[in-house]
């Protein structure tokens, strides 16, 4: 199978220390990378390449240019310690012209600072992803795995957060969607806010996602069950929350819907953003799949005969996530 990777990636680097001196270890780190591309090579069966690099022209396909020029010179401008968001403009007609303001301005939340590598690591996931895209939509790959961090499935059109920066799924799907329609099914245990509002009023590409019930889970404010798109996209969006603790026989029951309305969509590409932070040893997920119900995960999606684009998002227990990783993309490629 064809591995599309961050070439970039370890550019954006916590644990962070701030302008106070503090800090903070954060569970996004450049290990998460080396542990999943550990466990690829030494399962086989994998080739790892690097993308072309991504223009701005793509990645405004989805994202605001001024946000992507804020991350760009933000990126630039950064020192070795962090500058936080601490102001978040609002109100009708606010104004963020200076660099404090615009931190709030372009962040949803305080899970995505800006350091000095972050631009040129996210450009490279974007960048992976819609290679990874392109391979899939030309008809020269069946599925194409893209390894990167930091994840991007909570970015917005024109915010950070949550870890994420550039929104790699929501890249691929808008770039599979010129060919036709396009599901994005999110199994990371957090909800893809970002991704779920990119399609939200499309009829063309719809958007499902399982994940840990946002009452009492990170992102906390968008993942709810009564979210089924507007306009046009009104019935193109499906959350399947689930409460804390959820083990495989629950997690198996959304799953089926899920990939249920994945198939009656009858969509001609398939993204999955993958998380294994819904594996039990995942610190921050609270769900409870053992690693070997990837592969279970991976048949119920294979099911589906898609051609598909897998985006790697979390996945923080560094003893587990690279094996979660290959239990997938085995079940994914094995004949059944
Ligand atoms: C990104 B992805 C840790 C709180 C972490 C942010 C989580 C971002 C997850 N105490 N909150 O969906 O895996
Ligand atoms: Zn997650």
């Amino acid at each position: 199978m064809r591995v599309i990777v961050n070439p970039r990636h370890a550019a954006h680097a916590a644990p962070v220390e701030f302008e106070d001196g503090a800090v903070i270890p954060c569970y996004e780190r450049p290990d998460r990378f080396g542990a999943i591309r550990a466990a690829m090579e030494s399962a086989g069966g994998f080739t790892f390449e690097d993308p072309p690099a991504a223009t701005e022209d793509d990645l405004a396909a989805v994202h605001d240019r001024a946000y992507v020029a804020y991350l760009r010179e933000a990126s630039a401008g950064a020192g070795a310690k962090v500058q936080w968001p601490s102001v978040f403009p609002y109100g009708p007609g606010p104004r963020a012209t200076g660099p404090l303001a615009l931190r709030g301005r372009f962040s949803f939340d305080t899970y995505a600072p800006v350091l000095r590598g972050t631009f040129a690591a996210a450009l490279g996931g974007a960048s992976a992803a819609l290679r990874a895209a392109d391979l899939v939509g030309s008809g020269a790959e069946r599925a194409v795995y893209v390894l990167t961090r930091p994840p991007g499935h909570h970015a917005e059109r024109d915010r950070c957060g949550g870890y994420c920066y550039f929104n790699n799924a929501a890249l691929a799907a808008e770039r599979l969607s010129k060919l036709g329609r396009v599901a994005v099914l999110d199994l990371d245990v957090h909800h893809g806010n970002g991704t779920q509002h990119a399609f939200y009023d499309r009829a063309d590409v719809l958007t499902v996602s399982v994940h840990g019930d946002p009452a009492t889970l990170y992102p906390f404010f968008s993942g709810n069950a009564d979210e089924t798109g507007t306009g046009a996209g009104l019935g193109a969006n499906l959350n399947l929350p689930l409460p804390p603790g959820t083990g495989p026989k629950e997690y198996r029951r959304a799953l089926a819907a899920a990939v249920e309305a994945v198939g009656r969509f009858r969509p001609a590409h398939l993204v999955l953003a993958f998380g294994a932070d819904t594996h039990e040893a995942d610190p921050i997920g609270g769900f409870k799949l053992p690693t070997g119900f990837y592969r279970e995960m991976a048949a119920a999606v294979r099911g589906l005969g898609l051609p598909t684009v897998v985006v790697q998002e979390g996945g923080y227990h560094l003893g587990s996530v690279g094996e979660s990783v290959v239990q997938l993309l085995r079940g994914l490629t094995a004949p059944a």
